[in-house]
């Protein structure tokens, strides 16, 4: 099963995406997103000048070797473009590799573990009172679980507060423009929403929040604990995770459960939270570690410590992603989540799938492959367009994490 051709297809129906197709002599194709939100061309040209060149000639059901080839052999090890690139090429392997075999994904992968995937979706306002009316939204639509993001007074544009109820984006430029934060009126809002939220709809639903990156651990600490009574599900990114270390002194100091790991690119990245059980919920996903290849490695060494998975799922990562993602999530045992930011009705016709949302959960398709196709004329219709994400300042011009 020799590779024939390896393209690269950009478009931009909304928001930029990178895909690669892979064919094989026979004539059997497959895809793999390789999108990098804000660097996409990055891993574009890693792929067409270095990558896909290697690749003709190969054996494509020999999937391990080639990741290895690509990881090893580059020298170079891990960082966010190489490992787009290996993603992309892993995943139109394991594309290939079912649809030869005639199962979906997840068949190929152990088979399935549980009938549905529990989802969460994104509900943001601008303030306490919209984000407490846009849960509501989203407990009316049937999810079970529902991150809650909000305006804090006095702080200009926060992270999490999209433009739209169900399509939030946030690579809103071409050049990156200015959000704003403040960690002491952050402190004072966030646990009022969760009291809030409580307060209104009970709990029985699961509610989560991202901190993205923005406060220190002693400050995360804080926040932790000051949810507690709130029960959440996880407080994801809590304080930057390039030194693990970091998580010691957040555990210690609360119960609420803690996840990390979107901007993670290998098992290295997450080794010492996770054998130190520093976190619950690991958020590596298919498109950012490596493909399943590599998500499947460092899903196993969590299942060790009982942390659990709760892969990326941001509009940024494509539909290819996010349904390699759902056959993943079926089978991996150690299930935890699954993110869920929808995706456009321009987005959903370039990229044909057929997964599903009912009651609160991804229903997992059944045809053979991963089951996420491109639509290459479609695509063509939407050249790429320049799109960076924002960065953020403190109100003192300081440059803040994002
Ligand atoms: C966020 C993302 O989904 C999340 O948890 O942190 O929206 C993230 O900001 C984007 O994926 C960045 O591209
Ligand atoms: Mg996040």
């Amino acid at each position: 099963m020799k590779i024939k051709s390896a393209r690269v297809i950009v478009t931009c129906p909304g928001r930029n995406f990178v895909t690669l197709k892979i064919e094989v002599e026979g004539g059997l194709t497959g895809i793999g997103d390789a999108t990098l939100n804000g660097r996409e061309m990055a891993v574009v040209a890693y792929l067409q000048e270095h990558v896909c060149p290697a690749l003709i000639g190969m054996d494509a059901r020999r999937i391990e070797d080639i990741w290895q080839f690509l990881y090893r052999g580059a020298y170079w090890r891990r960082g966010p473009v190489t490992i787009r690139a290996i993603a992309a090429v892993d995943v139109a392997l394991w594309d290939i590799k079912a649809k030869a075999a005639g199962m979906p994904l997840y068949d190929l992968l152990g088979g399935k573990s549980r009938d549905r995937i529990m989802v969460y979706g994104h509900a943001n306002g601008a303030d306490i009172d919209e984000t407490v009316d846009a849960v509501g939204q989203y407990i009316a639509m049937g999810y079970k679980a529902i991150r809650a993001q909000t305006g804090i007074p006095g702080v200009e544009k926060t992270y999490g507060v999209g433009r739209g109820t169900m399509f939030y984006e946030p690579a809103d430029a071409a050049l990156p423009s200015v959000t704003g934060w403040d960690t002491r009126k952050a402190l004072n809002t966030i646990p009022r929403l969760f009291e809030r939220l409580r307060d209104t709809y009970g709990f029985d639903h699961h509610l989560l929040h991202d901190g993205h990156h923005r406060y220190t651990p002693q400050e995360a600490a804080h926040l932790g604990k000051l949810l507690e009574p709130f029960q959440l599900f996880w407080l994801e990114d809590c304080t930057p995770a390039e030194n693990q270390e970091a998580f010691k002194l957040v555990r210690q100091h609360t119960t609420t459960p803690l996840a990390v790991g979107e901007v993670f690119n290998t098992i290295w990245d997450c080794k010492d939270l996770i054998q130190h059980q520093l976190i619950d919920y690991i958020r590596t996903t298919i498109v950012g570690a490596g493909g399943v290849t590599h998500l499947r490695r460092i899903a196993d060494l969590a299942s060790l410590y009982q942390v659990r998975t709760g892969c990326h799922g941001a509009t940024d990562l494509s539909p290819v992603t996010m349904g390699t993602a759902l056959h993943f999530d079926s089978w991996v045992p150690n299930f935890g989540i699954q993110e869920y930011m929808r995706h456009t009705p321009e987005t959903d016709a370039v990229f044909p799938h057929d997964y599903r949302f009912e009651d609160g959960h991804m229903i997992v398709g059944e045809t053979a492959g991963h089951g996420v196709t491109i639509d290459e004329e479609l695509a063509a219709k939407y050249p790429y367009t320049p799109m960076q994400l924002p960065v953020a300042r403190l109100e003192d011009g300081t440059l803040w994490n994002w």
